[in-house]
């Protein structure tokens, strides 16, 4: 349980993963069908093994929370974690006559001439989304990613269904339902999406007056992604705990596609050998109760003193 569980699961799959190659070609260590359970009366599950940065956790929760799908926001909140996917769709469109930035993602981090390169036209980017806001609505925006999907996944009769609202109604109205879920895979929009969703589905569970959530993640990059995943789930779950009354119970985390990136494996045995700290807790504005209404300030973490960063390079 907690961040031990977190850890098992890092020896288990560099033990028995298989060694499989992948769509970013840097191959994987990689098992199928995996669970971390984290009770969230035992502090918030940021990982302590080495310091997970909550700011930009909590930015992408509440920009997924608002429907947002540009990268404007994230950029305005100093946050770069899907940089590298719109920067993608943009040195790949006919617009852009810069250096080529074919495979950009394992060039940057092999070769350091072309890695200066990349970072000046990825300056010009960000820039360019900051300030000019119709090359942000044409380059920024990532598709039908998650936030599209919760607020306005689109109906066949060109309505659009508030998921995010509606599971909060039914937890509230009906809170014993089995039927509290948010889908964010829409298979009719996957073709034109920069990442179809990795974080697949989610379902809310209320008992004892307790507000627990399963995630479905179909593919786990455990190194990089998997932290961030579990720190924001946490943070979600408390959120709609928070507007509907409830304490949080547990967030249930459930794996497809588990993987360790073979880049990764140096890094993950140095956080192995790291001692698990107290998990930090959360305080939330009690001011606000709807999600909808909640901005940055409102978060704050205490006690979190975990181990150092550890660098690795994303594939994307
Ligand atoms: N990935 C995560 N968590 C995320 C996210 C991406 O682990 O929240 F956005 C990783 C999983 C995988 C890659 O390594 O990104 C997605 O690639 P694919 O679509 O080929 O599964």
């Amino acid at each position: 349980k907690g961040e031990q569980s977190y850890l098992d699961l890092c020896r288990y799959i560099l033990k028995n993963g298989t060694n499989k190659s992948d769509r970013t070609s840097t191959g994987t260590y990689s098992v199928f069908g995996q669970q971390m359970r984290f009770d969230l009366a035992n502090g918030f599950p940021l990982l302590t093994t080495k310091k997970v940065p909550f700011r930009l956790i909590a930015s992408e929760l509440l920009w997924f929370i608002k429907g947002d799908t540009n990268i404007r926001y994230l950029l305005q909140h100093n946050n770069n974690i899907w940089n590298e996917w719109a920067f993608k769709r943009w040195v790949e469109s006919s617009d852009y006559n810069g250096p080529d930035m074919t495979d950009f993602g394992n060039r940057s981090h092999q070769d350091e001439e072309f890695n200066q390169c990349y970072q000046e036209q990825m300056k010009i980017f960000k820039d360019n989304i900051l300030s000019d806001s119709a090359f942000a609505e044409k380059f920024g925006d990532l598709g039908n990613v998650y936030g599209k999907q919760w607020r306005a996944w689109k109906t066949s009769q060109n309505e659009t269904i508030d998921q995010l609202k509606n599971v909060i109604q039914s937890i509230r109205h009906n809170p014993d339902s089995r039927r509290h879920i948010v889908s964010a895979w829409n298979p009719e929009d996957v073709p034109g999406m920069a990442l179809p969703p990795c974080h697949t589905l989610f379902q809310f569970y209320v008992a004892d007056g307790k507000l627990s959530c399963q995630l479905y993640q179909r593919s786990a990059d455990i190194f990089i992604g998997v932290p961030f995943n579990i720190a924001g789930y946490a943070l979600l779950t408390h959120l709609i705990a928070h507007e509907c009354g409830l304490e949080a119970g547990e967030f249930i985390h459930t794996l497809g596609d588990a993987h360790i990136y073979t880049n990764h494996v140096e890094q993950v045995k140095t956080q192995l050998g790291r001692n698990v700290r107290a998990f930090p807790t959360l305080k939330i504005n009690a001011e606000k109760v709807s999600i909808f209404d909640f901005e940055l300030d409102d978060f704050a973490l205490f006690g979190y003193e975990p181990h150092p960063p550890i660098k690795a390079p994303i594939a994307v």
